[in-house]
């Protein structure tokens, strides 16, 4: 940061309580992760200087010889960790990625059948407010009333019915391992494309903790900076058969510069993935998360689905008085950081919700283990039943504060 404190103190200070937060309160989003010191390093690097629309070899810039390697290393690393016949590393980010599938695949008015988003699906699988929800005909599928688990035969006898063109198979709040394997029979049956978005369980699909979409689904969407742990950004994996398709929709389809800095750090994750620390640190994600499940239950929470297979487990605050917004915001006051979420069948709009979401990975990331675990769900479980106390919060918020440090970040004996 000494460049910047040098030049702009404003922007510096507001870094350093950005950094302040992120190392003082613990964070319990599932989709957040802390990136390494050398994936920082990558994005904020010199490859930020370069642009290379185009692809390695096919550039329509000059220059672009060691760009050209970075990419290079990030798609061979990730074809490796992920045994994808084919990877395009340029997408922005998660939403650019499916895009970049739909305009491959699609025209406008074609029939899309995805997850609802209450029930766990995501924005960019047809939410109406959405490109994805206003270009394509989208017919949704959910969860079951009674299991809360991906209601199977909904989802035959919709394709059946309604003859998607591309079925998509992925979510944003579902705590469950997802059987991709019946989607591709299901597909077939119908003659739909099977778009798989993993962006939330790549870190465990890359370490074999969750079922692989890849011998399954024709494309394979994701983030990488979820249970991934790398820099912020998109990518799609897909059959070799559909490489020049896909490669041609992110450019020029939707895209034109590649953010090679962003390329770069994906490369050094990718690296970073590939070692066994990995799949230790994965392991631990998950256990953390099945611990985390097991005391909100012992404090009396109603999990949706009953539990968690994955990172994640989604509190029902249907019978608690409380609202997912409420529940946020007071435990937020207390240093704990959850989102609001919806759970299925709420009848609550999206900006109030009768969840919350909480996820293991950035905590695992600190070196937090079940014992961790344990301490916060305890102080959650204050906070939320004694909702009108402010000093309870502030006690727990100092409290919250001494348990960080003890799990520093960015420093030279921290785990990140
Ligand atoms: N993927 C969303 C989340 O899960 O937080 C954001 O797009």
């Amino acid at each position: 940061m000494s460049a910047i404190r040098k030049q702009d103190m404003e922007t510096a200070e507001i870094f350093s309580r950005e950094l302040k937060r992120q190392q003082y309160k613990v964070n319990l989003i599932a989709s957040e992760n802390y990136a390494s010191s050398a994936v920082l390093e990558a994005q904020g690097s010199i490859m930020t200087n370069k642009y290379a629309e185009g692809y390695p070899g096919e550039r329509y810039y000059n220059g672009c010889e060691y760009v050209d390697e970075v990419e290079e290393l990030a798609i061979k690393r990730a074809k490796e960790l992920f045994k994808a016949e084919h990877v395009n590393v340029q997408p922005h980010s998660g939403s650019q990625a499916n895009l970049a599938v739909y305009f491959a695949l699609l025209e406008e008015g074609d029939t899309i059948l995805s997850m609802h988003i209450s029930h766990g699906g995501h924005l960019t699988h047809g939410v109406k407010q959405n490109f994805s929800g206003r270009w394509y005909k989208v017919i949704f599928y959910g969860v079951s009333r009674d299991k809360e688990v991906i209601d199977m035969k909904e989802v035959h006898s919709l394709a059946i019915k309604q003859k998607p063109k591309l079925i998509m198979v992925g979510a944003s709040a579902y705590p469950r391992a997802i059987d991709f394997k019946e989607f591709k029979k299901i597909a077939d049956e119908v003659g739909a494309y099977l778009v798989a978005d993993v962006a939330h369980i790549a870190g465990l699909i890359a370490t074999g903790l969750h079922p692989d979409p890849i011998p399954y689904a024709d494309f394979v969407t994701t983030t990488t900076h979820k249970t991934l742990r790398g820099p912020r950004g998109g990518m799609i994996m897909c059959k070799g058969q559909y490489a020049e398709l896909i490669d041609k929709a992110v450019f020029p389809g939707i895209q034109s510069g590649p953010l090679m800095h962003v390329i770069a750090a994906k490369a050094v994750a990718f690296g970073e993935a590939l070692r066994p620390e990995f799949k230790e640190y994965q392991r631990q994600v998950v256990k953390n998360a099945k611990h985390m499940a097991d005391c909100l239950k012992k404090e009396g929470f109603k999990l949706m689905s009953g539990g968690t297979d994955n990172h994640l487990v989604l509190v029902n605050l249907v019978d608690t008085g409380i609202t997912g917004a409420e529940a946020a915001d007071i435990l937020d006051e207390a240093g704990i950081i959850v989102n609001k979420n919806s759970v299925p069948f709420d009848e609550t709009p999206p900006t109030v919700t009768s969840g919350i979401r909480l996820g293991t990975p950035a905590i695992t990331t600190r070196g937090m283990k079940e014992g961790e675990v344990e301490e916060i769900v305890l102080r959650i479980s204050k906070v939320l039943k004694s909702k009108l106390d402010k000093n309870l919060r502030q006690e727990i918020r100092e409290e919250v504060k001494a348990l960080c440090e003890k799990f520093p970040i960015y420093t030279e004996k921290s785990k990140v």
